[in-house]
């Protein structure tokens, strides 16, 4: 394959309601579109970071510049250009997992596309439906939060992660298990809002019957996360501290979680994501697929990765409806608690150009 165009497109959705995290809240979803033609096929990806550095060191603005100036001057030199290739042309530029992933994985949408080939059967696809859960937001009251929850359990979600962080962790927690009973499946995502200090706090979510605690402690604290561990009968599983298959199998050594959520956009692409489920099955690790709030480009993807045999967790990937009025693809349906996986070439979907126009808001061509 030879790249032709580059062409990064900024886009802005809005959210059907705010989503509210430890981190921030979000009104809509602000991203880039990566746009890659090339002389066999075109592929698109989706940037999985925000405008604003809350949830990773990584944004929108920074993650353009190092793919404009370092990351696609490489790549286009490539003279045979696969994704598999691309991480080692990239090698060189220390960090920016989110702006490698974004081209890596428009590359991989095109070389699919090119050979006929769905991204799901690329990566090892073993199911074609996969599991939906659904992440809930920090709300301001218990009521809303209770209505909100009840609205997605009708729709059969199959899992409820509810986000806290200190003064909203045990009280929804134990509202939500009071209103829907102890069958439904529940966790929580604090987006490391706790320190170490809290673990007695923390051991209060033992009372509930949780799936698992994701990402108590910060980024950067495994050492943290395994002493949490062996205070807390709750399965710890890691999100922001895991950055590559080495991180994982660091961390299950470390005893610093049980589960591994594995966010393709935050580990470098689809590539290492597949690294990391593999060390996780070898290691007897459950993971399920993480989502940034995708529109149906990024999402069409997450679900090739979540159709791999360790996928064995409900993963935040849910319906069109609970994130946007439209989608930037055809919508994805929540049927019986799961969504299928697409079976077309790449990722399988294509992107609607009426609903593109109306959601594009710059244009930008890198040079090749
Ligand atoms: O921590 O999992 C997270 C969204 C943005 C940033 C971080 C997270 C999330 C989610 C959303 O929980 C999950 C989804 O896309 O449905
Ligand atoms: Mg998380």
């Amino acid at each position: 394959m030879k790249i032709e165009l580059v062409e990064l497109l900024e886009v802005r959705l809005p959210l059907v309601r705010p989503f509210r995290t430890s981190c921030g809240i979000d009104t809509e979803r602000r991203t880039m579109l990566l746009h890659v033609v090339t002389d066999a096929a075109e592929g698109w990806a989706e940037f999985g970071g925000d405008p604003e550095p809350m949830y990773s060191p990584e944004f929108a603005a920074g993650a353009e510049r190092v793919l404009a100036d370092h990351l696609v001057p490489r790549v286009a030199a490539l003279d045979r250009l696969t994704a598999a290739r691309l991480a080692g042309a990239m090698a060189p530029v220390k960090g920016n997992p989110m702006a490698k992933a974004l081209l890596e994985t428009a590359i991989l949408d095109a070389e699919c596309r090119a050979h006929a080939m769905p991204l799901a059967t690329y990566l090892g696809a073993v199911r074609d439906r996969v599991a939906a859960g659904v992440s809930v937001g920090i709300t301001d009251t218990i009521a809303d939060l209770l209505e909100t929850v009840s609205g997605y359990l009708e729709q059969g979600y199959v899992r409820i992660k509810l986000k806290i962080e200190p003064g909203w962790d045990l009280e929804p927690v134990r509202a939500v298990r009071r209103e829907f009973g102890d069958e439904v499946a529940l966790q929580v995502d604090a987006n490391t809002a706790y320190s170490l200090t809290d673990a007695e706090h923390l051991r209060g979510l033992d009372d509930f019957g949780l799936v698992q605690i994701e990402q108590p402690l910060a980024e950067d604290d495994l050492r943290g996360h395994a002493e949490l561990a062996k205070l807390l009968r709750t399965p710890l599983c890691l999100d922001e501290s895991i950055h590559s298959a080495r991180d994982a199998a660091t961390a299950i050594a470390l005893g610093a979680c049980r589960i591994v959520n594995i966010k393709p956009s935050r580990v470098g692409g689809y590539l290492e994501a597949r690294r990391i489920h593999d060390v996780c099955v070898a290691q007897g690790i459950p993971v399920w697929c993480g989502g940034m709030l995708e529109t149906g480009v990024g999402r069409a993807q997450n679900l090739a990765l979540a159709a791999l045999p360790g996928f064995v967790l409900p993963n935040d990937i849910s319906a069109s409806s609970r994130y946007y009025a439209e989608d930037l693809t055809d919508a994805f349906r929540l049927d019986g608690g799961s969504l299928s996986v697409p079976d077309g070439p790449g990722s399988g979907v294509t992107v609607l150009p009426a609903v593109l126009g109306r959601h594009t808001v710059r244009t930008r061509k890198l040079s090749v």
